[in-house]
């Protein structure tokens, strides 16, 4: 029984299909409790240093190009395992490897634009979450 956050972005793609509210569904199917979010459009800046990790990649042009070319949903994410349990619930980065009922098996379009994001680590989460999110915009339960 470990309780963890964890960090998640419904991607530009899936908030232009307006499936933010069947997302938070399947959040909440899944046992998780969204204990904060928020809306942004992205800036450059933003997107890069979210992305730091990345920078260098073939793919970083175009993933922060698609990252910032919408307005993107932020939550944070609470739950028993929540870090891995999410990840399970997103599938593979690639949605072609993607499971049958996984997120991005239902909304990606391509390898970019792969409808949503979610830490890999507790590590990642924390730094994620901090990136955007300050302590009092967070409201366990
Ligand atoms: O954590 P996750 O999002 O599943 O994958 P990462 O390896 O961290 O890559 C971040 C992001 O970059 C991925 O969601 C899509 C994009 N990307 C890409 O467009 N092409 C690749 N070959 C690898 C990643
Ligand atoms: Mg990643």
């Amino acid at each position: 029984m470990t309780i963890q956050r964890t960090f998640s972005i419904i991607k530009p793609n899936a908030v232009k299909k307006n499936v933010i509210g069947a997302i938070y569904h399947r959040f909440e199917s899944a046992g998780f409790s969204i204990i904060a979010a928020k809306m942004l459009h992205l800036t450059r800046e933003q997107a890069e240093g979210f992305y730091a990790e990345h920078k260098g990649r073939p793919f970083f042009e175009g993933l922060v190009e698609f990252m910032t070319s919408g307005p993107i949903m932020l939550q944070v994410l609470e739950g028993e395992n929540a870090v891995q349990r999410h990840r399970d619930l997103m599938g593979a980065t690639n949605p072609e490897n993607a499971l049958a009922g996984t997120l991005r098996a239902d909304y990606a379009d391509s390898f970019t634009e792969n409808a949503v994001h979610g830490s890999d680590s507790i590590e990642s989460a924390n730094r994620e979450i901090a990136y955007f999110f300050a302590e009092d915009e967070i409201c366990p339960r």
